[in-house]
């Protein structure tokens, strides 16, 4: 596969590392091109004291001269400015871990009495690097014609109204949703959903709990054939599924009607093709979420990703002390109570970064200008001019 990135950096540490490959050469690159993601991660209500101390901003180390990228790895890092508050009261060792936290099984694995270098690993602090490297990808694809955008649908017991997933074919009109998601503290379209959300993380917060909830992501101008049916890791399904649930809190992931495929006969699942519809990718439904057999039908690709509360309660639950065995209840310091509005810009990059590496695949990783030739000439061909040579 085309592209591969790695991070490292604990959440109170100095800093996040990222290591982007496989970027071709010839992408405008700057550190202001990747800030309006960045600040878009940190907002969102609900979030906690942390965010208003950070100022996100990625410093490109490597990979970029004269503003465009070279081909060679890409070198990003974020500074944690909460270091700085840690350095004359380090935190305190906690030694209770929390339920629905990677604190028990990884103190338990790595041999630890208490939970800090699990913690700070297993921190979403990491996710700033995450969308810093998917901010990339993102302008990869913008180059090509290719945008993503996302929409909160659901978060606690409250489910948002708005025109099923399903029928957005039309990017003019995702692209009024999004803008009135971007007005949004939670990230939802609907004016009276909002309300109701805002009320439930109100209510979540006063009660001292956490709320989890859904997002549904798209992507548009999807060349017909990215990913594969020959191979398990090279479907694009499998590199969604898997880059979508590596983010902290994701649960469950749905590709187009995802659940509902059970609940339906196949003539309410399948899109039937219409070449008449050449124009809107030869389809009238899109319930595939734009994926077939592993690949891009050339329909929108649509996602649901579905995220768990943070682990992190005010209101704490049952635990165990790992040094004395003895039950306790689980440590509260300070926490987000619902990280879904800001999470859906995490979701975004992860959905870019397995497009981009994808449309790599298929175009070539070299230089830009050759990627976007061979997508061009890809594209202006009909169905009969790309099937007929064999
Ligand atoms: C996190 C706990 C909080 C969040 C953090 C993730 O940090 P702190 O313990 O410093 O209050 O704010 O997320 C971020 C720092 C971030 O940038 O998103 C956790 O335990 O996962």
């Amino acid at each position: 596969m085309a592209i591969h990135y790695m991070t490292a950096g604990d959440s109170h540490g100095p800093g996040l590392l990222g290591i982007l490959e496989g970027i071709p050469s010839g992408l405008a690159l700057s550190e202001e091109m990747l800030l309006p993601q960045l600040m878009r991660r940190q907002q969102g209500y609900g979030s906690g004291g942390r965010m208003k101390i950070e100022k996100d901003r990625a410093r490109i180390m490597a990979g970029v001269y004269d503003g465009l990228t070279t081909g060679a790895p890409i070198g990003l890092l974020i500074e944690n400015l909460d270091f700085a508050n840690w350095q004359e009261h380090q935190p305190p060792l906690y030694t209770v871990p929390r339920p629905g936290h990677a604190d028990l099984a990884g103190a338990v694995k790595y041999g630890l009495s208490h939970t800090r270098p699990i913690s700070e690993r297993a921190s979403a602090r990491e996710t700033a690097m995450r969308v810093a490297v998917g901010t990339v990808a993102r302008l990869l694809l913008e180059a090509g014609g290719i945008n993503i955008y996302s929409r909160v649908v659901q978060i606690g017991g409250v489910r948002a109204a708005g025109r099923p997933a399903e029928e957005l074919l039309n990017e003019e009109e995702m692209k009024e949703i999004h803008e009135r998601c971007e007005e949004s503290e939670v990230r939802c379209a609907d004016a009276a959903s909002e309300a109701q959300m805002l009320a439930a993380i109100d209510r979540a917060r006063e009660s001292g709990d956490s709320l989890g909830g859904s997002v549904e992501l798209f992507a548009y101008k999807i060349p017909i054939g990215l990913g594969t049916h020959v191979s398990r890791d090279r479907k694009l399904d499998t590199r969604l599924a898997a880059a979508l649930m590596s983010i902290p809190a994701v649960k469950a992931v749905e590709i187009g009607i995802g659940a509902d495929v059970g609940m339906r006969p196949g003539s309410e699942v399948h899109d039937q093709v219409d070449p008449q519809q050449a124009a809107r990718g030869g389809r009238l439904t899109n319930r595939a979420g734009g994926i077939e057999g592993g690949m891009t039908n050339g329909m929108p690709v649509w996602l649901r990703a579905h995220f768990k509360p943070v682990a992190t309660l005010q209101k704490t639950l049952n635990s165990v002390d790992l040094q004395s065995g003895e039950a306790r209840r689980a440590r509260y310091q300070r926490s987000d109570v619902c990280i879904v509005p800001r999470g859906s810009s995490v979701l975004e990059a992860e959905l870019a970064i397995v497009l981009a590496d994808a449309l790599l695949d298929m175009f070539g990783q070299d230089r830009l200008d050759q990627t976007l030739e061979r997508l061009a000439a890809h594209r202006a061909r009909s169905i009969v001019e790309h099937t007929g040579h064999a």
